[in-house]
């Protein structure tokens, strides 16, 4: 299998998030690339491949125009604002405030009302090296794609910070830009005429559900933890199915706290029917590892052996598949989990 990675992943290093009320270490560290590449390298079989640096064309058609000029130049203008008088090294960014129902939808120009205007969460430090990692990861992720369209079965880009949960004009969940949008784009903007996306992700994908929410050429399906008691908690409940020439074409599967493989299997099987029955002509799959027993953000308790065993099903699909990396955070048991996963 061919694996899409480029170094440059590696120049986002957030410092610090928020975990009740105090800061720990960032649990989204380029360590986790690392790890994966490494384990990947070791097994032997993998065809590394350097993505090229052209941005590519469906990064416009998934991410607003204004918000990809914000973030590309969100860095220096931080760094210049927060910068004068401070003598040693400018802090991540983090936003100040949210422009929520009771405030009037406005787009400021200073730093710190954008960085308000397109953050989602207080989670997602946005570093020096963010714009850099992501746009390699899209990069990467829509080189898979075009792999896949030239007739290869399955491409892993692996990519960080993960995309699920950015939307077309929103960063957060560790995220900035959506790889399985642009993975997704590209193999429609390569001649599928329908393609659907697999989430999961332990945490529901709310922002490629959104960008694809009106399309019917998009299925996209998420398995993952009830919003009712996990983040991202505003998106995400079986009742949300799509809308205009997108009704029917997303499918949430909420499961419950603790799930383990019984109950995930039976959801994988019915997301699977649900791929198959819509006709899809390729596939992308969101391969988030937090479901994972070990994970700390995780209550799930899906085993390394069931990685293997979900890489089966999907395989099953007979699909070309774009796999690209979303979260897991038991950075330890990531590489091996990871290859247990591609290796099914
Ligand atoms: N202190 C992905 O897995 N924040 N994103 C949790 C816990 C949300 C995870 C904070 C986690 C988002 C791609
Ligand atoms: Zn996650």
């Amino acid at each position: 299998m061919r694996v899409l990675y480029s170094d440059d992943v590696l120049a986002h290093v957030p410092r610090s998030e928020m975990k009740h009320g105090g800061m720990i270490p960032a649990r989204e560290s380029p360590a986790r690339a690392e790890l994966v590449r490494d384990a990947l390298a070791a097994q032997g079989s993998f065809v590394f491949e350097e993505p090229s640096r052209a941005v590519p064309s469906a990064l416009a058609r998934v991410h607003d125009s204004d918000y990809l000029a914000f973030l590309e130049g969100a860095w220096p203008r931080w760094e210049a604002h927060i910068g004068a008088g401070n003598g040693g090294e400018t802090p991540d960014a983090f936003p100040l405030i949210f422009p929520v129902r009771t405030l009037e939808d406005v787009r400021p120009s200073v730093i710190d009302g954008e960085l308000s205007y397109y953050a989602m969460d207080t989670g997602t430090p946005l570093t020096a090296g963010a714009w850099m990692a992501s746009l390699a990861s899209v990069t990467s992720a829509a080189q898979a794609a075009t792999c896949v369209s030239g007739g290869e079965r399955a491409a892993f880009a692996l990519t960080r910070p993960p995309g699920h949960h950015a939307a077309a004009g929103k960063f957060g969940g560790y995220c900035f830009l959506n790889t399985a949008a642009v993975a997704g784009q590209t193999l429609l903007d390569s001649g599928a005429r329908k393609v659907a996306v697999l989430d999961i992700d332990y945490h529901h994908g709310n922002g490629t559900q959104s960008i694809f929410y009106e399309r019917g050429d998009v299925l996209v399906v998420n398995i993952h933890a009830d919003p009712d008691y996990e983040f991202p908690f505003f998106l995400g409940r079986a009742g949300e199915t799509g809308r205009g020439a997108g009704e029917g074409a997303t499918l949430n599967l909420p499961l419950a706290r603790g799930t383990d493989w019984s109950g995930y299997s039976a959801a994988l099987g019915q997301a699977c029917r649900a791929i198959a029955k819509f006709g899809a002509q390729a596939l992308v799959v969101s391969w988030g590892f937090d479901t994972f027993e070990g994970d700390p953000l995780s209550t799930f308790q899906i085993s390394r052996d069931d990685f293997a065993r979900m890489g089966e099903r999907i395989a099953g699909l007979d699909l070309p598949t774009v796999i690209v990396l979303e979260g897991g955070y038991a950075t330890a048991s990531l590489g091996e989990n990871v290859l247990a996963g591609l290796a099914g």
